[in-house]
């Protein structure tokens, strides 16, 4: 069982602008960071990113299909996304929604997420640790 750690549009552009909001970590950081986080945990996982949402629908249904856990920063497909939702309830394996920024203190339109009400947890505003959180919470419950 591997955890896929799925994020959406324009997280690969991580620590290139607005560190305020999301930190200075860069994304091939973040990438380092969860790799080296799943070795101390002995957890199997695969991080990715796509800027294509159907190509991360196909990654959720290879998921549902493998019973692999799953940890998601859907990004703004949070909020536009019923296509998302509706892949992610056919889901039958743990969900932990990732968010860096805390997206009830941001503008309005970012308030409502598709994926919360179909995620087991939802981590937002701690950062990138929110990651290493949510795969901490995988080992804890034995998701490995
Ligand atoms: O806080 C989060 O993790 C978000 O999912 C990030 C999304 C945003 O649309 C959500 O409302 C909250 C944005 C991802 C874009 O990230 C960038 C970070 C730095 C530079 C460019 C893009």
């Amino acid at each position: 069982m591997t955890i896929q750690v799925l994020n959406g549009a324009n997280l690969g552009r991580l620590g290139t602008r607005e560190p305020e909001i999301y930190g200075s970590t860069t994304y091939a950081q973040l990438v380092d960071v969860l790799e080296t986080t799943a070795r101390e945990l002995e957890l199997d996982v695969r991080v990715r990113q796509t800027d294509d949402e159907a190509e991360l629908l196909r990654w959720i249904h290879e998921a549902t299909d493998a019973g692999d856990p799953v940890v998601l920063n859907p990004a703004s497909w949070s909020h536009t996304s019923v296509a998302l939702h509706d892949a992610l309830a056919a889901l039958n394996t743990p969900l932990v929604e990732v968010h860096i920024s805390n997206i009830h203190k941001r503008e309005a339109f970012r308030h409502h997420s598709y994926v919360s009400s179909v995620a087991d947890g939802v981590i937002a505003g701690l950062g990138v640790e929110g990651y290493v959180l949510a795969l901490q919470w995988m080992s804890l419950r034995g998701h490995r």
